[in-house]
């Protein structure tokens, strides 16, 4: 594990929401917006997942290996691929003064693993402690939408079927709803929510116009090196 504090120059930008909220589909319309208005490097990366090691787990959780084991053990491997994921690729790009965008963060293991999987918070709160450290999204954005509405499009979309998380009941899904909007009550300065129910662009307008009010750093006037 590297130094957990290192100098901290780019902005860290998460994507949370449930399955199908249009997360993938916004990360990179936000990529290709910053590097536009900024004309700068920024890194695009995801949880699980976004480091050699963090993929090897991402593929053993989403078979759902670490079913039988329980929420708990599903929270750890999270975790392990997080501290892999910080270390070899968040951190030093973000010393380097780059953005990072990652779908997917620290929020989904509190929203999976604890509120619809019934983990203590306090254990999570101590999970995030020492693997995030002060490693915190700058803005966290969170997708809402109906459960229904989500899971209609990640269906829709097509592809291997169902993963882990996919194929759980209705109430799970709507569990990780309000688990998000929860977050998003109790830490308002970090979270903004936005109706992913529209249309992508609408979308993708009103997630700039977050990421300039809040981010001011990244409004840009064109690129400048
Ligand atoms: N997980 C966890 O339990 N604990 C943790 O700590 C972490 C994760 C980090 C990762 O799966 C799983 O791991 C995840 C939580 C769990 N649960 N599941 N499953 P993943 O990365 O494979 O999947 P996901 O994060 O849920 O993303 P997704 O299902 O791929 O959805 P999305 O990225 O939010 O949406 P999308 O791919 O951009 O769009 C879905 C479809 O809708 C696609 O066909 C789009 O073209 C379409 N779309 C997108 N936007 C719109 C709008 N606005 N209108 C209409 N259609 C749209």
């Amino acid at each position: 594990m590297q130094d957990p504090k290192p100098p901290k120059g780019g902005l860290f930008i998460t994507f949370e929401g449930g399955e199908g909220a249009g997360k993938s589909t916004q990360v990179a319309r936000l990529a290709a917006t910053l590097r536009a208005r900024t004309g700068r490097p920024v890194v695009v990366t995801r949880e699980p997942g976004g480091s050699a090691y963090a993929e090897e787990i991402r593929a053993a959780l989403l078979a759902g290996a670490a079913k039988p084991y329980g929420p708990f053990a599903e929270a750890l491997l999270f975790s392990a691929a997080r501290l892999d994921h910080l270390d070899r690729l968040i951190r030093p790009a973000l010393a380097r003064g780059e953005t990072v965008i990652c779908d997917r963060f620290s929020d989904s293991t509190r929203a999976y693993q604890g509120a619809a999987g019934g983990l203590d918070p306090s254990v999570l709160t101590a999970l995030e402690r020492v693997v995030v450290g002060p490693t915190r999204p700058d803005l966290t954005l969170i997708l809402d939408l109906s459960p229904e509405t989500g899971l209609a499009r990640a269906a829709a979309r097509g592809g291997e079927g169902p993963d882990r998380f996919e194929s759980e009941a209705l109430s799970f899904h709507a569990r990780l709803r309000a688990a998000f909007l929860t977050i998003a009550a109790y830490e308002p300065e970090r979270c903004a929510v936005i109706d992913a129910t529209a249309d992508p662009d609408t979308v993708e307008a009103a997630i700039a116009a977050t990421v300039a009010a809040r981010l001011p750093a990244l409004a840009g006037e064109g690129a400048h090196g």
